[in-house]
């Protein structure tokens, strides 16, 4: 691909990987290889050269492979993986007078000129992919099998709705915290829903003390779980008081609150927790259904928030799997969830509408 000006752009996703691939195009490219490369012979058009790639003080920066593919001005270099590497070379290019390129430039250097810029945003969102799910949708919109529009004939508001919703949902995968009372029960659910060990679990309350993250999957979508300390009066510390404000701060920013109590009964619930406990969305969750004295009522204090309350046995993994399900349906919206829980990702078609892009657009 031909630019008019010397341009890169970093072809595989940040992060540390085995290569790291970009693609330099522009006048000056060839000469940048020319100048940069040390090689035993040449690389020419259409061919692979294995060359060292040397800075501005003839020291190497790594071992590359050139390639210069036939009838293109463009150039496309493998380097190793490391994050440093790939910082090292880009510093070298940005030195010897090349800039990043835009989107538009970028498409164009992978052979994708022409690309809209829903089907760019797909493509780009499909390299942070956290699930194969959310990767085969992505792709799936950045090349769909036949061209379609979102004034689709067929289409109704439902499934618009749920096209809507996952669009949403893949631009922005929701922040989810789990809140309660110490000793409720929090942590093990968590680790129930992270699929391992992250949280720690004890019977002596107050063992949460910073919010413990990790990414979970809901029907194959990603969203991010955070595990907080539980929220009772009267800390007794300094410490538990600066971990019920943190939790009060992760739970406020969530796009949902997954409020976790013991059902077996236990301490009056402090009105710090009852406080962000009524904000919606929520998924109430009432733990310990496996002890005597267990009761499905959720208390008359949660009662406003008016969610279902589930409940669940975390520490026997009982009632999780609902638990996925609500969080789906109150994140999403019950129809396109039941569609989704139904019919798989594949019930709800592209294309998808995603959120506009600004910050203040955020879910
Ligand atoms: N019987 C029973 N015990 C449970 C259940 N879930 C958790 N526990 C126990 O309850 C205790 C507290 O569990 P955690 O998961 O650490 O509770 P937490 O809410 O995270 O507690 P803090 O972090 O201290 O606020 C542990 O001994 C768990 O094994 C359950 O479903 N049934
Ligand atoms: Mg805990």
């Amino acid at each position: 691909m031909t630019l008019s000006r010397d341009c890169y752009a970093m072809l595989t996703p940040p992060g540390r990987g085995g290569v790291a691939v970009f693609a330099l195009a522009g006048p000056g490219a060839a000469a940048f290889v020319a100048r940069r490369f040390r090689a035993r012979r040449a690389p020419s058009v259409g061919d692979l050269t294995v060359a060292t790639v040397t800075d501005h003080a003839g020291h190497a920066v790594d071992q590359a492979v050139v390639a210069a593919p036939a009838g293109g001005g463009g150039v496309e270099v493998c380097l190793h993986g490391s994050p440093a590497v790939a910082r090292a070379f880009a510093a070298l290019l940005e030195r010897e007078g090349f800039t990043a390129a835009t989107e538009e430039e970028t498409l164009a250097l992978v052979g994708l000129a022409g690309f809209d810029a829903h089907r760019a945003r797909a493509l780009r969102l499909a390299l942070a992919a956290r699930t194969r799910a959310a990767l085969a949708l992505l792709l799936r919109e950045a090349f769909p099998a036949a061209a379609s529009s979102p004034e689709d004939a067929g289409r109704d508001s439902a499934t618009a709705r749920a096209s809507a919703s996952l669009g949403r949902w893949l631009a922005c995968p929701p922040a989810i915290a789990v809140i309660g009372p110490p000793n409720a029960g929090k942590s093990t659910l968590a680790n129930a829903l992270f699929g391992r060990e992250c949280s720690i679990v004890s019977p002596t309350p107050g063992a949460t003390i910073d919010p413990v993250e990790c990414w979970i999957s809901l029907a194959g979508l990603p969203a991010r779980l955070a595990d907080t300390a539980g929220l009772g009066d009267d800390p007794r510390t300094a410490a538990e008081e600066e971990a019920m404000r943190l939790a009060e701060e992760v739970a406020a920013r969530a796009d949902l609150r997954l409020v976790v109590i013991a059902g077996a009964g236990g301490a009056p619930l402090a009105a710090r927790f009852t406080r962000l406990a009524a904000r919606a969305p929520v998924v109430i969750v009432l733990n310990k259904r496996d002890l005597p004295g267990f009761s499905p009522r959720a208390p008359a204090a949660l009662g406003a928030a008016g969610a279902v309350a589930l409940p669940v046995s975390a520490a026997r993994g009982e009632g999780v799997e609902e638990v996925r399900h609500a969080l789906l349906a109150a994140l999403m919206g019950v129809s396109a969830a039941a569609r989704l829980l139904a019919g798989g990702l594949e019930a709800i078609p592209g294309p998808l509408a995603f959120p506009d892009e600004s910050p203040s657009a955020r879910r």
